[in-house]
């Protein structure tokens, strides 16, 4: 710490300097002066190892520290176009340090997260909510987008190189997975999503990792292992309940009722809370596999959990959407992510 006070401090110093100095100097040596200063500058402060809380690229290459921004503004306005941009580019070509180095710095292992792609089908591409992404990075995780592929040597590979697993919202489980045929009300299915995410999750839950369904993945789990589903609820499900809202999706519209002796009260610590909902299946009859974690007013099973797994959990709502207003979905990725580091 005092080594960086020392360097801020000596190019603050020499700022003023040149700043007394500058009034006489001609145009060209002006240049030379700024370059220096700056030079001196983005030294000092790419030094400083701060967590980064702003993303614009004047803070990611200064770090944050409120009392000398007001100074840099003005240094900016000295600095050649385009010269911000390729001190941070050209920096951006090496890592400062080896990433056991810095795991080991700040005592943080970041697990990887598979989630399940997404998928446009009249766009034929795949697609990612960055809620997904940032709730898993805010967590202390680094999530990464998996294939859209149900070849089994590559569902065997990501299974043993990935530490977790997140099954993504999206499209209906198709009734064929639980014997039944569609209904027309069956919204559209995705044979390949659904005969990948149950080799993955059954591959995934053989070597114990963790899983975290959520929505369509709590129902994909429910289904692999022998439950079945509501097609559609507002024809085969009588509730007064809000299930599908409208946005904004972060904004709770029902209670769900927490189970005590679960995992989700451990983590909760609390009989009764509130969620989101954007659903329009459901479970119907529950895997005997599972156990129940959390119920909403109708009666309908919201999270469930595999017993006597590392970490086996299925919820109905959408953290993904509110882990930045809601303290619970925060606590939910944590938990999924901290179960999910790899014991060296
Ligand atoms: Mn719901």
């Amino acid at each position: 710490m005092a080594k960086k006070k020392k360097s801020q401090q000596a190019a603050d110093d020499q700022l003023f300097q040149m700043n007394r100095q500058s009034s006489n100097l001609n145009q060209n040596q002006q240049q030379i002066i700024n370059e220096n200063i700056y030079k001196k500058y983005a030294t000092a402060y790419i030094e400083t190892d701060k967590p980064r809380k702003k993303d614009s690229v004047l803070d990611i290459i200064f770090g944050v520290n409120d009392k000398v921004s007001d100074k840099i503004d003005d240094t900016l306005n000295w600095l050649p176009s385009g010269e911000l941009e390729r001190y941070y580019y050209n920096r951006k070509l090496n890592f400062s340090s080896s990433y056991e180095e810095t795991a080991e710095k700040s005592h943080i292992y970041r697990p990887i997260i598979a989630l399940m792609p997404l998928v446009d089908d009249e766009r034929a591409s795949y697609w990612m909510l960055p809620g997904y992404m940032q709730g898993i990075i805010n967590a202390g995780g680094t999530p990464i987008m998996l294939p859209l592929t149900d070849d089994e040597h590559i569902i065997r590979q990501l299974a043993d190189k990935c530490d977790g697993f997140l099954f993504t919202g999206g499209h209906d489980i198709s009734p064929w997975l639980y014997g039944e045929n569609p209904m027309p009300e069956c919204g559209s299915c995705s044979q390949i999503r659904d005969n990948m995410e149950r080799l993955l999750l059954i591959r995934a839950t053989e070597l114990n990792k963790p899983i975290l369904g959520i929505c369509r993945g709590i129902q994909l789990i429910n289904t692999v292992y022998g439950g079945t589903l509501y097609q559609d609820l507002p024809k085969q499900f009588n509730s007064e309940l809000e299930h599908k809202q409208k946005p904004p999706y972060d904004k709770p519209v029902h209670d769900v009722s927490i189970y005590y002796n679960t995992p989700l009260y451990d983590l909760l610590n609390t009989k009764i809370i509130s969620v989101n909902s954007y659903h329009h299946q459901g479970i119907k009859n529950l895997s005997d596999k599972l156990l129940p974690m959390a119920i909403a007013d109708d009666g309908l099973v919201e999270a469930v959990y595999m017993p006597n797994k590392r970490f086996v959990w299925g919820i109905q709502w959408h953290p993904e959407f509110s882990y930045k207003s809601d303290e619970n979905s925060r606590l939910i990725f944590e938990k999924f992510v901290e179960k999910s580091k790899v014991k060296r």
